[in-house]
């Protein structure tokens, strides 16, 4: 019999909802009750590709919109080896944000249509689950100040809200959505249990593909 893949799980949502923190929870969870997991990141920093995405965000550096949104994508493109070797070798991967973030944040700016943004994403290894951390924005604001990245305004947040909850309504993907205004435990527990369960029902299904 073949061996058991690991699940794709990413999680979603505005800056500040507790991603990181989650995902981190959630690893750590996993790999405690005997289940291999690692965590995995977009944009990944560490690439060549990364590096330039990080100069723009940082505001060091000015790109033109189509073409940040491309090197995003290509960010996770130049990934998919490890990843589905990962997967393959049993290793559930917890993503901190994907193309869900991607489309939503450059539909977000004006003149970019959220198909042309989805184009670039087609193929990429399909999420078994997609948790959205949801918060209303002043919650968020509560949480403190934004940081100086790009992208890091209240107006703009409210304006990425409005494309996820767009993007949410795609029935292709198994979203879940998850009130990020719970505590931290209360967080962790919702997460945690939507896991456990998907990483029980696709550990003998092929991984699909998004958006195709
Ligand atoms: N972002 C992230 C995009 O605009 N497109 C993408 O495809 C991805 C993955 O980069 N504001 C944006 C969202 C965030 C920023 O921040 C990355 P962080 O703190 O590294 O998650």
């Amino acid at each position: 019999m073949a061996s058991k893949r690991g699940a794709l799980i990413v999680l979603e949502g505005l800056d500040r909802a507790g991603k990181t923190t989650q995902c981190q929870r959630l690893v750590q969870a996993l790999q405690q009750s005997g289940r291999p997991a690692e965590m995995i990141r977009f944009p990944d920093r560490s690439t060549a590709i990364g590096q330039v995405i990080s100069a723009y965000l940082e505001k060091k550096s000015e790109l033109e919109d189509h073409t940040v949104h491309l090197l995003f994508s290509a960010n996770r493109w130049e990934l998919v080896p490890v990843m589905k070797k990962k997967l393959e070798q049993g290793v559930t991967l917890v993503v901190d944000r994907y193309s869900f973030s991607g489309v939503a944040f450059t539909s977000a700016k004006l003149g970019l249509c959220q198909d042309w943004c989805m184009n670039p994403e087609r193929g990429l290894p399909k999420p078994d689950l997609v948790m959205f951390l949801k918060m209303n924005p002043a919650e968020a604001a509560a949480r403190g100040q934004f940081g100086t990245e790009r992208y890091e305004t209240s107006s703009f947040q409210k304006a990425v809200q409005e494309k996820f909850e767009r993007i949410m309504k795609d029935p292709s993907v198994n979203w879940k959505v998850i009130d990020a205004s719970q505590n931290i435990e209360e967080v962790h527990n919702d997460i945690k249990a939507h896991s456990l369960d998907i990483i029980e029902r696709t550990e003998n299904t092929p991984l699909g593909e998004l958006w195709k």
